[in-house]
């Protein structure tokens, strides 16, 4: 199966912090990382007083299924010191399954596609970057979703 995750780090190093949370994926047994996005720098999401973020899509290959994969993204979060605060506070490392396969998923646990993607450059862009026809289940095309956006604030390193 065919995944997209979104890496996000806005403390301690973020562009080490995305770096060290490929090699943790592409070491998971049965998770190969087969494509990535360039490093996107943007001011965070809400607006609050908090650094800018680095963030990057990837894409991998994967014989786990989306809730296996949500764990394995949720251990190496754990791994680098993710510390739960509020909601859209700043942190270590933040992996997000944005697409998995065709799948659509809505659980307590997951929601597939990314319930936000549509309203976030930074996920998008490095998304079209990887897979510019790329379909995304229920919302169609990714350009066509960009197309939406003000991508202004993004930043390409
Ligand atoms: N993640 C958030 C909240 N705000 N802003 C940017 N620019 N990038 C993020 O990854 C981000 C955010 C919560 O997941
Ligand atoms: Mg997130
Ligand atoms: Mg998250």
């Amino acid at each position: 199966m065919l995944a997209y995750i979104g890496l996000g780090s806005n403390l301690n190093n973020p562009k080490q912090q995305i770096k060290n949370a490929l090699i943790a994926l592409n070491d998971t047994q049965d998770v190969k990382v087969v494509a990535l996005s360039s490093l996107y720098q943007s001011p965070p999401i809400d607006g609050s007083k908090q650094p800018d973020y680095i963030n990057a899509m990837c894409q991998v290959d994967t014989h786990l299924t989306a809730l296996e994969l949500l764990y394995v993204c949720q251990a190496i979060e754990v791994k680098q010191h993710r510390v739960r605060e509020k909601k859209w506070g700043a942190r270590t490392i933040d992996l997000d399954i944005i697409i998995y396969g065709v799948q659509v998923v809505a659980s307590k646990q997951l929601i597939i596609p990314h319930p936000e993607m549509m309203n976030r450059a930074f996920v998008l862009v490095p998304l079209a970057e990887i897979e510019p026809d790329l379909k995304v289940p229920i919302l169609g095309n990714v350009q066509d979703l960009i197309d939406k956006l003000d991508i202004s604030g993004l930043k390409k390193l």
